[in-house]
Formats: C-alpha cells, sequence, structure tokens
C-alpha cells in the first residue's frame, strides 16, 4: 500500500553535514521525496510535533536540542513507507541501533538521533498536516 510519511532530518543531521548522505539513503531504497524544506522551529511548533512526549521527562532537552538550529522536513513516499523509514531509522538509542541503519551507522546518542520518522498512519496523517499543510 502506497503511503506518505513525515521524516525530519533534526539539527544534528544538518549540523555534521549528513543531510545529503541520510537522503542518499531514502532515495536509493526507492522511496518518493514528495516535498523538503529546511527550517528552524521554535518551541511552539516543536511542542505540537511532539504532543505526546510533552510532559515527559527527556522532553525539555529534546524541545531544546530540536530548536536549537535548522532542521529539514521531509515527506516521503512509498510502498509501506511508514514502516520501511522507520526500518531505515533503527532503534530510538543510537547506541543500540542495528549496524546498517542510519541511527546505528551515525549515531552515539538516544537524543541526538538524526532522524524522525511517523510511527504508524495516523501519527503520518498528524504531522504531514503541521509541517505541509497545503498537501
Ligand atoms: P522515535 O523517534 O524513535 O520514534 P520516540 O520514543 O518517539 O522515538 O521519542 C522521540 C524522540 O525523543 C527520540 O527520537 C529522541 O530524540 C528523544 N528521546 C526518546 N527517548 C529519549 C530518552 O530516553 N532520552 C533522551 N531522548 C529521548
Amino acid at each position: 500500500m502506497t503511503q506518505r510519511t513525515l521524516v525530519l532530518l533534526k539539527p544534528d543531521t544538518v549540523r555534521r553535514g549528513l543531510v545529503g548522505e541520510v537522503v542518499s539513503r531514502f532515495e536509493a531504497k526507492g522511496l518518493t521525496i514528495v516535498a523538503m524544506e529546511h527550517r528552524t522551529i521554535d518551541a511552539a511548533k516543536a511542542d505540537e510535533h511532539y504532543a505526546e512526549h510533552v510532559e515527559r521527562d527527556f522532553y525539555p532537552p529534546l524541545r531544546t536540542f530540536v530548536t536549537s538550529g535548522p532542521l529539514v522536513a521531509m515527506v516521503l513516499e512509498g510502498d509501506e513507507a511508514i514502516e520501511v523509514v522507520r526500518a531505515l531509522n533503527g532503534a530510538t538509542d543510537g547506541r543500540k541501533a542495528a549496524p546498517g541503519t542510519i541511527r546505528g551507522d551515525l549515531s552515539l546518542s538516544n537524543r541526538e538521533n538524526l532522524v524522525h520518522g511517523s510511527d504508524s498512519s495516523e501519527s503520518a496523517e498528524r504531522e504531514i498536516k503541521i509541517w505541509f499543510p497545503s498537501l
């Protein structure tokens, strides 16, 4: 089933010069870039995106991190795109993520883990509306 998913290349990806490397992995897999934008977000936008996490202990430093510099927001489309992107991203903690995944190959952090991918079709729909309301 063709799906769309919201992907963020978080500020660490931009700071570390890994945008090309990460985008290449999605493209090489066969996913199509439907929208892509370089953006810097404020705390309100971070809270909207991470609505399910705002009360969590790890959220305040996460908010500081995702608002710390520019990121790249994208919508990717393809067969089973939501699950495929999450598999390419790897486990949340870069130290535990499997080699071969983006986080497993390129991140050593639980917070600065380079990428976000929607976790369900409901999340994808909600997040695409937040980031790309005209789609
Ligand atoms: P996911 O990005 O793999 O879907 P979530 O559990 O939805 O992971 O968490 C959202 C983001 O919050 C993670 O990508 C990571 O940046 C951050 N995060 C999650 N758990 C922790 C933690 O225990 N410590 C620090 N940051 C965390």
